[in-house]
């Protein structure tokens, strides 16, 4: 059995679903693991999902991946935009990384325009709305391999 897709997110998409589903949609984040966890599964991974609102949090578990996971899927929600301390513990991690959002990033307010984690991701997903994550992942298990 491979190692398994780490699959994190970020602070406040625990409320997903519940607020501007104009731009993030309607879908919640256990409908989100449901994707994910589909999606791995049909490419022989498995799937550890876990949201924090808490930098540290991402960060320990971010570490814990080095060992534990075949490769890491990032929604860093706003840390993205300002977390140098995860996008170090990120270079450290030596398996691919596929940053995802469920916007554009890029095609919104300027200060979303630039993530620190696009500077150790292997590639980026966006734009997609919950659809973003299930291609991160497929994305992760073709790099895994
Ligand atoms: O589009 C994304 O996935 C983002 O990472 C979401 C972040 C935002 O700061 C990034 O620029 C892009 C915001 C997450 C807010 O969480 C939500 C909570 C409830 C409903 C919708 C989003």
């Amino acid at each position: 059995m491979p190692k398994p897709i780490y699959v994190l997110s970020g602070p406040n998409l625990n409320l997903l679903g519940t607020r501007e589903p104009e731009i993030y949609g309607h879908q919640t984040l256990d409908d989100v693991r449901a994707l994910c966890e589909a999606r791995a599964k049909a490419r022989g991974f498995e799937v550890v999902f876990r949201q924090s609102n808490h930098e540290g949090e991402l960060i320990d578990w971010i570490q814990e991946a080095r060992n534990e996971a075949a490769a890491l899927v990032l929604n860093p929600a706003g840390y993205g935009h300002t977390s140098v301390a995860i996008l170090d513990a990120l270079k450290m991690l030596g398996i691919p990384v596929v940053e995802c959002h469920l916007s554009n990033p890029a095609a919104r307010e300027a200060f979303r325009r630039k993530t620190y984690v696009s500077l150790a991701a292997t590639g980026i997903v966006s734009g997609f709305g919950a659809a973003s994550y299930e291609l991160a992942v497929e994305a992760a298990a073709g790099l895994a391999r």
